[in-house]
């Protein structure tokens, strides 16, 4: 397409975009990194009604909850996406080797669950880093976060059984997590606009507006642009002949 075409599109499909659900959904999650921010400095509290406290758990749900309002709306916050491809590498690791060591020995831990969290962190390191895509890998990924939704949505359905706002709220988190996550690698465009930063983000180049189509560009199985681009250029923008950079970059 031409880019003088493209732009007048953009600036015509965003006008349309009247409801700014990109921001109401980071506002949902900054809700979530301050729900966890609480649990992890109120032990004695969270120790009284779960029987033990996990300080790791706590930090790095509130790391992955901060990290979803950067990709939703990056100009909330001035982080460049390196900083968010650290924090969630270190993340995916930190809880691959805590599965196959201590974590094993945690008596209120399951090995899974560390898998599973390695997979949360894992999705998240991807979102801001994108080193190849294609079919495969949304439909594994888009997998990944329907088993996590579905679990949770059980254990919301449970939590009326002996409701408590700790529960429920790291419940509710993981199932919208989940939610937004699997959206994202299926229409991966509508993820895109960073809401009013969008005439200043990497990436909105390549988007077809607020298609509810899965962007095609993404299936070709190559290098492509990270759904979440933080606040500067991501360092894996190595799909150059796609990009045209904004002046002034
Ligand atoms: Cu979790």
């Amino acid at each position: 397409m031409d880019h003088m075409d493209h732009m007048e599109h953009m600036q015509h499909m965003h006008s349309a975009a009247s409801f700014p659900f990109l921001a109401v959904l980071a506002g949902f999650f900054l809700v979530g990194t301050f729900f966890y921010c609480f649990r992890l400095y109120a032990r004695n509290y969270v120790t009284s009604v779960n029987g033990y406290h996990d300080r790791e758990n706590e930090l790095w749900h509130g790391a992955c909850l901060f990290g979803m309002v950067s990709c939703l709306e990056p100009t909330w916050y001035a982080f460049p996406a390196i900083v968010w491809q650290i924090v969630f590498a270190i993340g995916t690791v930190w809880y691959l080797v805590r599965a196959f060591t201590y974590g094993r020995k945690l008596p209120f831990n399951k090995q899974w669950y560390d898998f599973a969290h390695a997979g949360m962190l894992f999705g998240m390191w991807w979102m801001f880093t994108a080193p190849v895509s294609g079919v495969l890998i949304t439909g594994l990924f888009t997998a990944y976060w329907s088993w996590f939704g579905s679990y949770y949505a059980v254990r919301i359905y449970n939590d009326f059984k002996k409701p408590h706002w700790l529960s429920f709220g790291q419940d509710i988190a993981h199932f919208v997590m989940a939610l937004v996550m699997a959206l994202m690698m299926l229409f991966p465009a509508t993820f895109m606009s960073g809401g009013s930063g969008m005439h200043d983000m990497p990436g909105m180049e390549n988007m077809p507006g607020m298609s509810n189509m899965p962007d095609m560009s993404n299936m070709s199985g190559k290098a492509d642009t990270p759904i979440c681009t933080g606040s500067g250029a991501s360092v894996t923008d190595v799909d150059s002949s796609s990009i045209s950079h904004p002046p002034g970059k």
